[in-house]
């Protein structure tokens, strides 16, 4: 049974606690956090004047540090992984959009966190207005739309692989996701004697007709080395981690020869590999 382990996080961490709420009384004081930028790792200062925000969880009023350019908050191995990738695939600068990495126990306990994200969910971004863009669907469009200036990962108004694109997104977030959580929550890190066999055995079925059938009617029958061709993009990079975390049920979800040859196509990217070797597997 594989199981995740993780490393220090090595990039991104704020030191402890979470984030630093400034008293009003001292606001401008900056702090150091370090931050991750493609292959590198730097550390630089930043500002934090806290500002206070309305919170129906903390009272009336809650101190959060400002961000000062939009910020995607990721745990490693989480979906906030694919983002991440696209961080990487993109070279995007920490100047315009930070990467903050946390640990899941910060992410199940941080009040900074719940703020942020009622439901303490991983990815999201918040933004120096004090805005919070949620959803793993949304934040991929966004940061295509936003980051994606020459389209390498994603096709311009007008390219007839658009629609395929936003179909890929789509299906892959609000199906595909969903198949593969489903048997990674029945079987993941359970010995085999804990396992309801004949619920994995209907959800591996389910997963089956959504992702490996989807993908040999979308790609093989298409003769397509990736959802929209012969070009990667960030459709593959969703289906990359769909494909990743199917691998790590340990259920035999990647029986299928040409999705198994798919998932090690995207997983020779040198981004996925960079992205996931800041984690380890045992
Ligand atoms: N609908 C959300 C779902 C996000 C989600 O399920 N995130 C998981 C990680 S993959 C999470 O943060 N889980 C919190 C936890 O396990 O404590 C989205 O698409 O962004």
């Amino acid at each position: 049974m594989l199981a995740f382990s993780l490393t220090t996080p090595p990039s991104g961490l704020l030191s402890q606690p979470l984030l630093h709420a400034r008293s009003p009384l001292c606001p401008s004081i900056p702090f150091r956090t370090r931050v991750s930028h493609g292959q590198s790792t730097f550390t630089h200062s930043i500002k934090t004047p806290s500002l206070p925000r309305h919170s129906p969880h903390h009272g009336p009023t809650m101190e959060v540090a400002t961000h000062h350019v939009p910020t995607l908050y990721h745990v490693p191995w989480f979906c906030s992984s694919v983002p991440y990738q696209l961080v990487l695939e993109l070279a995007i600068p920490p100047t315009s959009l930070d990467v903050i990495t946390i640990t899941e126990a910060q992410l199940r306990t941080s009040s900074e966190i719940e703020f942020l994200s009622p439901r303490r969910l991983v990815p999201f971004i918040a933004f120096p207005d004090g805005s919070v863009l949620l959803e793993l669907g949304a934040i991929v469009l966004y940061m295509c739309e936003t980051f994606d200036t020459e389209h390498t990962l994603h096709p311009p108004p007008g390219d007839p692989r658009r629609p395929r694109f936003f179909q890929g997104v789509v299906y892959a977030v609000a199906e595909a996701y969903r198949a593969v959580m489903d048997v990674f929550r029945e079987t993941f890190g359970k010995a085999d004697s804990g396992i309801n066999k004949p619920v994995v055995a209907k959800l591996r079925d389910r997963f089956s007709i959504v992702v490996v059938e989807h993908l040999v009617l979308e790609l093989e029958e298409q003769g397509r080395m990736y959802y929209l061709g012969d070009e990667f993009s960030a459709v593959d990079i969703l289906f990359g981690y769909i494909l990743m975390t199917a691998k790590c049920t340990d259920a035999g979800l990647l029986e299928n020869e040409f999705v198994r040859e798919y998932h090690d196509r995207i997983v020779e990217r040198p981004a996925y590999k960079e992205l996931f070797s800041r984690a380890s597997v045992r």
